[in-house]
């Protein structure tokens, strides 16, 4: 006993002791359980539940991919130094940023530019993709004029906009041109690029952001960058702001929710998704991303928050075979019953089959869900018109409506990248499908007095390809019909394809072009025009890409080895076997 200390302790009774320490072990409780009462930005939160957080990789079919996927990265690099971007999150998911540029780049099949950047032999092909590359450079130069550092070019006002789908960060054209004018060959301007969002791109912002887009457009245009450029820059970048994105997924089923503050951490649904549910099409469209963050940072928790998701669509009964458009966060049960290839289902599907292409054709699981679904659209939503049109309709509880968006035109080109590795006897209807879709998105085209598609078109009450409606008949400078013809042309080499991206370029110009860049227009049917004033990002990262892409040989960005986000960003294929191989050689 310490002198003056009595035997029973500090001078208390046993029984005082005891209550002492229950009230201590109390208090200690009550402090630690408040912790998860705060925002996931405070910093003593993460330090202290950051391991509990995330679960293990589960050794299902993406555990292994997941595991496989490590290989090609080297632990001898020393973590990237000079992080400009002042964020206490990089301690959190992302603990190993040492990922090794130069063995990815030897994973690789073709050189990503080609032999000579996808140059054209053929003089009339090579003076249409010269044609696209000015249409760019117009549309990039009146943005930096007007609109620099804001999210889009309003050509018409020649000023910026900022909207509110990116949570408060900024430069959406910047980071959604990045890859676009690096593949053109477009070097001070895209050097320009890469110094503001060196620079300049705050991912410290505090706003509401969707989900999907922040991250098929900023996540996409980011990963894109670095994957073709190495420059560690947007690594580093990429990895600050896929962080901030995790806690949209603290949700009772995993499911994130479709907005998101990217200061707090908080996330809610959107108030137009019925019974606070989630979107399919937007909750579906995280996965190759994802698995890229989880690829450079050396961390599972990306990869595992998607297999999550494909986990619980797996599982779930579905009606018909077909995913419905919206599902409860909360349950995990679907909330209604509206199917759609266009707005609100479209990437998932599409992501899918890129799953599987970018696993190398190993995701076995995404190939059987993207064949399976792709059975269901057949059986219950692709329609022939009384005029010999084919077109996917959509479907509210097993009623058809007999309508087909613009956004639904991606799946011209779905179906084609998938049509080799489905059943042997099903490629040439694959083939066949994915061209007379095509044909159709085409002839709502061809169908208008611009020679533009309308945001949606119908095939009933006498209609055929056209819209009928006054609020359907928009062209907002979207790119799905000319992307199904770069993957048609690239997949068949008909040069239909090339004619009839041509046709769309002779039409912007005519119809979207004005002084200061591109804009949408409010009816495609009327002979005299009238713009929306909206440079939209996607026109630089998508529509211009895929129509250079068109005019290009092939080995510009080859298929082989990379794989577009629905934002056209392309990400390479995940090469496993031939790292591993590598590794036993050496
Ligand atoms: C783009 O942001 C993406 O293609 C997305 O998947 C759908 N909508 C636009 C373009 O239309």
């Amino acid at each position: 006993p310490l002198p003056g200390v009595s035997a029973s302790g500090m001078g208390l009774r046993l029984s005082q002791k005891f209550v002492f320490l229950l009230f201590l072990s109390g208090l200690v409780t009550l402090c630690f359980g408040a912790l998860f009462f705060l925002p996931d930005s405070v910093r003593l939160k993460r330090i202290f539940l950051s391991k509990t957080e995330s679960q293990p990789v589960t050794k299902d079919a993406g555990g292994e991919a997941l595991e496989d996927m490590m290989l090609s990265r080297s632990k001898t690099e020393s973590a990237s130094k000079g992080e400009k971007v002042t964020s206490s999150s990089n301690q959190g998911a992302n603990t190993d940023t040492s990922f090794d540029y130069n063995k990815f780049k030897k994973c690789l099949l073709k050189p990503p530019l080609g032999i000579e950047h996808g140059k054209p032999s053929d003089p009339q092909t090579l003076q249409r993709r010269e044609k696209v590359k000015e249409m760019m450079k117009f549309a990039w130069d009146n943005y930096k004029s007007f609109a620099w550092g804001k999210n889009e070019l309003r050509p018409l006002t020649r000023n910026g906009h900022i909207g509110n789908m990116f949570g408060g960060l900024r430069g959406a054209s910047i980071v959604d041109s990045l890859d676009t004018l690096y593949i053109m060959g477009l070097m001070d301007e895209y050097n320009d690029a890469k110094e503001w969002v060196e620079t300049s791109l705050d991912l410290n912002s505090n706003g509401e952001a969707s989900l999907f887009e922040v991250n098929i457009r900023y996540v996409g245009g980011l990963l894109s960058a670095y994957y073709l450029t190495g420059e560690e820059m947007f690594k580093r970048k990429v990895m600050v702001l896929g962080e901030k994105l995790l806690p949209a997924f603290n949700t009772p089923t995993g499911i994130p929710r479709g907005v998101i503050n990217l200061g707090s951490g908080t996330s809610w649904s959107w108030g137009w998704a019925s019974a606070g549910s989630s979107i399919l099409a937007e909750f579906g469209t995280l996965h190759l991303e994802f698995v890229h963050l989880s690829e450079l940072s050396n961390n599972g928790i990306y990869t595992e928050k998607v297999m999550n998701i494909r986990k619980l669509l797996n599982k779930i009964e579905k009606p018909h075979g077909l995913y419905p458009n919206f599902l409860s966060p909360v349950s995990g049960n679907w909330v209604q019953h509206h199917v759609s290839i266009g707005g609100l289902g479209d990437s998932f599907y599409e992501y899918l089959i890129k799953s599987y292409l970018m696993s190398d054709k190993t995701d076995e699981e995404a190939k059987k869900m993207y064949y399976s679904a792709l059975e269901a659209i057949e059986a219950n939503l692709v329609q022939k018109s009384p005029g010999g049109l084919t077109y996917m309709a959509e479907w509210r509880g097993g009623i058809l409506d007999h309508k087909m968006g613009h956004l639904a035109c991606f799946s011209g080109g779905m179906v084609v990248i998938g049509a080799d590795d489905g059943a042997p006897e099903k490629r040439q209807h694959y083939l066949d499908l994915a061209a007379e879709i095509t044909h159709t998105c085409h002839e709502s085209y061809s169908r208008s007095a611009t020679k533009l598609g309308p945001e949606a078109f119908r095939f009933d009450g006498g209609a055929e390809a056209t819209a009928t409606r006054l609020s359907d008949r928009y062209y907002i400078l979207r790119p799905e019909v000319i992307e199904s013809y770069m993957y048609m042309w690239r997949l068949t080499h008909d040069p239909k394809y090339r004619e009839w991206g041509w046709e769309a370029v002779e039409a912007l110009e005519q119809h979207c072009r004005v002084e200061a860049g591109f804009s949408g227009i409010r009816d495609v049917y009327a002979q005299t025009v009238s713009h929306d004033n909206m440079q939209q990002s996607f026109f630089l990262s998508e529509t211009l890409k895929y129509l250079y892409l068109l005019f290009s040989d092939d080995d510009l960005l080859p298929l082989e080895d990379w794989v577009f986000n629905t934002e056209a960003h392309p990400l390479p294929v995940v090469r496993k076997l031939r790292v591993s191989l590598q590794k036993q050689v050496k």
